[in-house]
């Protein structure tokens, strides 16, 4: 079947936007995408049909609020493979979920002279919360060097695991480079010398079919709003007996089973790990998000997002003051770049004249731009609904770039 993309586009209602009377090219995907109208449709509906707060009351509202929020959750374990819905816990995004993990499992396994081992490329929110609980416990902060094609040097990761290792956090893919990293391997490797690994999967997870059974991972993090559903709703994804024995991360209604002022006791999964009202309607339309996905299939979402890579990456290659920040063979749909004598910022603003979006900074990737050597890079990130055609448009603005400022 070739790929509807014409049918996807008109799917989002946003990528018929004009910005500054240009149509809108949208290449800040690895930032936040754009939704689909069936996503919206589910939060309007949501609020116009089936809202009340979930899992307290008895009346209709709160039994259809609660159905849809526990579909979500069903939906979100059939997406990447979990072995149960006490496996998905909701929180507000992959930074939630980081920091989750390292003020609960952190906390109570790791101690001073411990290791925690993460990778040359993470987001910061995959570094800093680490560094918390090290600043906490006296653990120590380990990270696998790359090479500067951006690719982990093989055989360092090994070098670094030893009986003080508590803990292996690494992305999946980078948002600054696009590495995609041979995470499967990585988890065998650390499993070997019995140390769990936390994977960050939010750039990964709306370009990649996620199976964290396969990969055998012990947390796995995403973020909804990069994978066409609403902001603020993100997913914890833990095997079952490591979370049990965790303690809650914050305490609150619904995740307490009993409470008296002398004693609590706590919900079972996923609740005890979810204090407070949720974003009720923005977990339902993250369930509407993995419908609308799953109706195209990830396979084919990636073979697409890859040919469009493979395209922009030799455009990109032909302009001779383009430098490719980022050359890892096995790359998901990022591309990373600076310019000859025109600074990232500047790249950034003059495209946007053009009605394109691409990202310009560090990322929140700073100890990458420090390898580099360069403050900042412009990025353009591509989503299942991009084309060959907003490529072109991207690369005939850089080149005309070149020639004013040249
Ligand atoms: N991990 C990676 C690899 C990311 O790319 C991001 C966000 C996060 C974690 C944090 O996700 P959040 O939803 O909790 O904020 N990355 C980006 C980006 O590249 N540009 O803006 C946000």
């Amino acid at each position: 079947m070739n790929y509807p993309i014409e049918q996807i586009r008109a799917d989002f209602p946003i990528l018929a936007e004009k910005i500054r009377n240009k149509p809108l090219v949208y290449l800040d995907n690895a930032a936040t995408c754009q939704k689909p109208q069936a996503v919206i449709d589910s939060i309007v509906k949501c609020y116009s049909h089936d809202y009340a707060n979930i899992h307290r009351g008895v009346h209709t509202l709160s039994v259809r609020a609660t159905d849809q929020f526990e579909a979500a959750r069903d939906k979100v374990k059939t997406f990447i493979n979990a072995t149960s819905e006490k496996e998905i816990i909701f929180v507000r995004g992959a930074t939630e979920a980081i920091n989750l993990v390292a003020q609960t499992y952190g906390k109570t396994n790791v101690q001073a002279g411990d290791e925690i081992v993460i990778t040359a490329m993470e987001h910061h929110a995959n570094i800093v919360p680490w560094q918390m609980l090290c600043e906490q416990t006296g653990a120590v902060l380990k990270v696998i060097p790359m090479t500067t094609k951006g690719e982990l040097i093989e055989g360092e990761f090994e070098k670094l695991l030893n009986d003080k290792t508590k803990l292996v956090a690494i992305t999946q893919m980078s948002n600054a480079l696009g590495t995609i990293n041979p995470v499967k391997a990585m988890i065998a490797t650390a499993h070997a010398k019995n140390i769990p690994v936390l994977v960050d999967g939010a750039q990964a997870i709306p370009h990649i079919a996620v199976d964290v059974q396969d990969l055998d991972c012990d947390f796995y993090v995403f973020s909804g709003h990069k994978l066409y559903a609403p902001a603020g709703v993100g997913v914890l994804y833990g095997k079952q007996a490591l979370l049990e024995a965790m303690p809650p991360y914050q305490g609150g209604g619904d995740m307490i089973r009993t409470v008296t002022f002398e004693k609590t006791t706590y919900a079972g999964l996923p609740h005890k790990f979810e204090a407070g009202t949720p974003a009720i309607a923005d977990v339902i339309g993250l369930g509407a998000a993995i419908d609308y996905l799953n109706v195209i299939g990830m396979e084919a979402i990636a073979a697409h997002e890859h040919e469009l890579l493979l395209y922009a990456t030799e455009q990109a290659q032909q302009i001779k003051e383009l430098h490719i920040i980022g050359e890892a063979e096995h790359k998901g749909a990022i591309l990373s770049f600076v310019l000859d004598k025109i600074h990232p910022h500047d790249i950034g603003t003059m495209l946007d004249s053009l009605g394109i979006a691409v990202r310009a900074g560090h990322h929140c990737a700073m100890p990458v731009m420090d390898f580099y050597h360069v403050p900042a890079t412009a990025r353009a990130s591509f989503a299942m609904y991009n084309t060959k055609a907003e490529v072109d448009v991207l690369m005939k603005g850089i080149r005309d770039l070149i020639a004013m400022f040249g």
